[in-house]
């Protein structure tokens, strides 16, 4: 069979959503390569994505409906047929809504797949039917309100302005794993002469690049930058034009920020105060400062508040108004597209309870009601969510109905009572709307499903059919669910030439306009360092500690370069590439514990006890411990992985995780 070149877009929950270009018959992939006409990623695409072909051809693809045959969790499933599975979901689930009431049914679902028609309509589906719903706030959610709080709807920077900077802020955010095209910002800055600092918790690649790297104690960073504003109001290094014409109560702030002296808080941020004002003097200095903000350091009891310090450091020096500067992390493309569309948010019933995805645990263990069935896409909770010993407690209920929409067998499919083929990306058509650059994507379907693999949206529209929804949304295919949404977003002609919009609609990245950097969208019209919508307490950025723990390490969870979360843990080369679940120590806190390299160490709190492989190194701070990737259980040594030690708890704002605001101890194991 003839093969050819189609274009397609990576679906994954990572801010490049790299344009791609795949080699096929209509049958196989044979190639993926990055699409060199895409305007940001411009032929070039990670490690993990440029095998694509290993992920859609994996023999290991769930390739027909499964029905558990064992035990909840022993991972004994027989083949059943797309109706059989149908019948079996839709009866259960109107026997639930008719004891129970709809409330009992909980739709869980994140990233796995971003785009929008296949991200967005199990919402629609699930409002229709009136289920509990879900809080999906398991990523940057805080670091989102922060931002908010400060810039109101204004758009994150473009990071392509970081290539004019003279001074770049990695702030917490792994770019040459993570955000691999503003990586390249950066590098290209750095040729230009640019300085490069990097705050974080660890030595991570990123390191490689710097010219200063600051190890600081976890969710300490507000202190941090209200320090640095200490130091430049101190020193009239502020800029006083742009702050009168642009920034709302900026003389209440600098009156605020008297406590912030760097000699008496350095020790809070784990740092030297000579350190904090060396970096005050050369960030106040730059002409273009960029500070590129990750979403790790969110992820703390006060994560929106330390967000919102660092952006407010934009405000005192006027890079938020310039094109070579401002902050970058917080993005969004979706304003262009109707995605409502997609996920009916008019179709929400008033009074339906809420439960929050970070707390999936205590809500299928404790919950009252309880709830009965769970309906799981996109998302694999067993290994990415907080509390993994009680998920698994929960999902062990003999009487949850559970069913698994997956593409793999993970550590939650096994849970199921029915299992659905989920197909790649591929392998159906959507839109992208990436939030790591201003370019949008259509996406057409390149191969047939393989198998028996459905989309979540054509899923969704036989689950409609047969629970007797009669809307004409569900009739509709995918490709016309997606031109009608493009048909329904005016905005996109309004900010588009047609040669723009005809290029998208033939499957090109498209960049849309910029915004003005001098239009800030707030209540104010201006940059709101005093936010007056917020409580007493919160009206003025300050440092509040993080919920910290009883235990002396704290424990910070951050991403692989080699896998994405729990996507590509399937891959054998990327797995074998990425090693075992190690546990990053200082070499003494190693001393102290008797722990050499190489060691198993048993970590525990109160929540959970799980093995590592010590790695010590000097790559570390003293009083941290780091755990790189999420494993699955298989690949772990005693069934647990880092999440397992993860509470519950909720950020300040936002109800997003804490997944780096934990405590925990470890010991030597003599562990076979
Ligand atoms: N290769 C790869 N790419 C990915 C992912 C992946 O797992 N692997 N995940 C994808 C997803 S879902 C997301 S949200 C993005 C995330 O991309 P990033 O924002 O880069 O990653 P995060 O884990 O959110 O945070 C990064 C860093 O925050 C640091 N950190 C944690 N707490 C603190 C703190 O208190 N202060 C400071 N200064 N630093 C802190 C951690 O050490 C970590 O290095 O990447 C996406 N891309
Ligand atoms: N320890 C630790 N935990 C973390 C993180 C961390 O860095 N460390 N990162 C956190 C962050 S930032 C996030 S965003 C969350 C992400 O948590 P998850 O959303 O659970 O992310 P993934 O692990 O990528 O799981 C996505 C699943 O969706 C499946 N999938 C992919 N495409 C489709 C599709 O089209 N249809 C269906 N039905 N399924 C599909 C994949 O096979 C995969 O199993 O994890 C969080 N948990
Ligand atoms: S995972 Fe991220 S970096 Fe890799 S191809 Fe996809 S969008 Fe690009
Ligand atoms: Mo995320």
């Amino acid at each position: 069979m003839k093969t050819y070149w189609k274009r397609s877009v990576c679906p994954y929950d990572c801010p490049d959503e790299c344009g791609l270009l795949i080699k096929t018959n209509g049958k196989r992939v044979f190639q993926v390569k990055g699409d060199p006409k895409h305007p940001v990623t411009k032929g070039f695409v990670c490690r993990k994505m440029n095998h694509y072909e290993k992920t859609i051809h994996n023999p290991d693809r769930i390739l027909t409906p499964l029905k558990r045959i064992g035990k909840k969790g022993e991972g004994h499933f027989e083949p059943i047929s797309w109706h059989e599975a149908l019948e079996n979901i839709s009866d259960h689930w109107k026997q639930i809504v008719q004891q129970y009431g709809a409330q009992s049914i909980l739709p869980y679902s994140y990233g796995g797949n971003e785009h929008t028609i296949q991200n967005k309509s199990g919402e629609a589906f699930f409002y229709r039917l009136g289920a509990s719903n879900l809080e999906r706030t398991i990523c940057a959610k805080a670091k989102g309100e922060g931002y908010k709080q400060i810039l109101g709807a204004t758009q994150g920077t473009d990071p392509s302005a970081m290539e004019n900077s003279d001074f770049i802020i990695i702030w917490g955010c792994n770019a040459a794993a993570t955000y691999i095209h503003a990586y390249q910002n950066i590098v290209k800055a750095k040729k230009k002469g640019a300085h490069i600092v990097l705050i974080e918790t660890y030595q991570t690649p990123v390191s490689s690049i710097a010219d200063e790297i600051y190890l600081v104690k976890p969710g300490s960073d507000g202190a941090l930058a209200l320090c640095i504003a200490y130091y430049m109001k101190e020193n009239h290094m502020l800029n006083y034009d742009f702050m009168k014409k642009y920034v709302y109560g900026w003389e209440e702030f600098l009156d605020s920020l008297d406590h912030y002296v760097p000699e008496t808080l350095a020790e809070i941020c784990g740092l030297e105060s000579a350190q904090i004002e060396w970096l005050a003097n050369t960030f106040s200095k730059a002409q273009h400062p960029s500070i590129l903000i990750g979403s790790g350091l969110s992820r703390h009891g006060n994560g929106a508040m330390n967000v919102r310090c660092i952006i407010a450091l934009q405000a005192l020096s006027g890079a938020l108004g310039d094109r070579f500067g401002g902050v970058i992390g917080e993005l969004s493309t979706g304003y262009a597209l109707n995605r409502d569309l997609a996920s009916r948010p008019d179709w929400r019933l008033p009074n339906t309870r809420t439960i929050n995805m970070n707390q999936i645990g205590d809500a299928l263990c404790n919950l009252d009601p309880p709830i009965k069935s769970i309906y799981i896409y996109n998302v694999n909770p067993a290994n990415t969510a907080p509390g993994q010993a009680k998920i698994i407690t929960g999902l062990k209920r003999e009487d949850l109905f559970t069913v698994v929409h997956e593409r793999f067998m993970t550590d939650t499919a096994r849970y199921a009572d029915i299992i659905l083929p989920a197909d790649t990306s591929v392998e159906h058509s959507d839109l992208a709307t990436p939030y790591g650059h201003p370019v949008l994507q259509r996406s057409y379907k390149v191969i047939d499903p393989l198998g028996e693999a459905k989309s979540n949206w054509d899923v969704f529209c036989l689950l409609a059919e047969y629970m007797g929804f009669e809307e004409t949304m569900w009739k509709l295919s995918c490709e016309e669910l997606a031109d009608q949404i493009v048909d329904e977003s005016p905005q996109l002609k309004q900010l588009w030439n047609e040669d723009a919009f005809t290029r998208y609609q033939n499957g090109y990245g498209v960049l849309l306009p910029a915004d003005d950097p001098l239009h800030f969208k707030t209540p104010s019209g201006k940059i709101e360092l005093i936010n007056e919508r917020l409580g007493r307490e919160d009206r003025i950025p300050h440092y509040k500690g993080n919920y910290g723990g009883k235990y002396p390490l704290s424990l910070v969870s951050a991403p692989h370069v080699q896998t994405l979360n729990s996507t590509f843990t399937d891959r054998k080369d990327l797995i074998e590439k990425r090693g075992n679940m190690c546990l990053m120590i200082h070499p003494n806190d190693a001393d102290e514990r008797g722990i050499k390299d190489g060691n198993f160490v048993k970590a525990y709190n109160d929540h959970a006890e799980v093995i590592f492989k010590a790695s010590v190194t000097e790559k570390v701070k003293q009083g941290s411990v780091i755990a790189e990737g999420v494993f699955q259980s298989g690949q772990s040594y005693n069934g647990l992985t880092v999440n397992a030690l993860m509470s519950q708890k909720l950020t300040d704002y936002g109800n997003a995780s804490t997944l780096n605001d934990n405590t925990i101890e470890i010991e030597k194991t003599k562990f076979e």
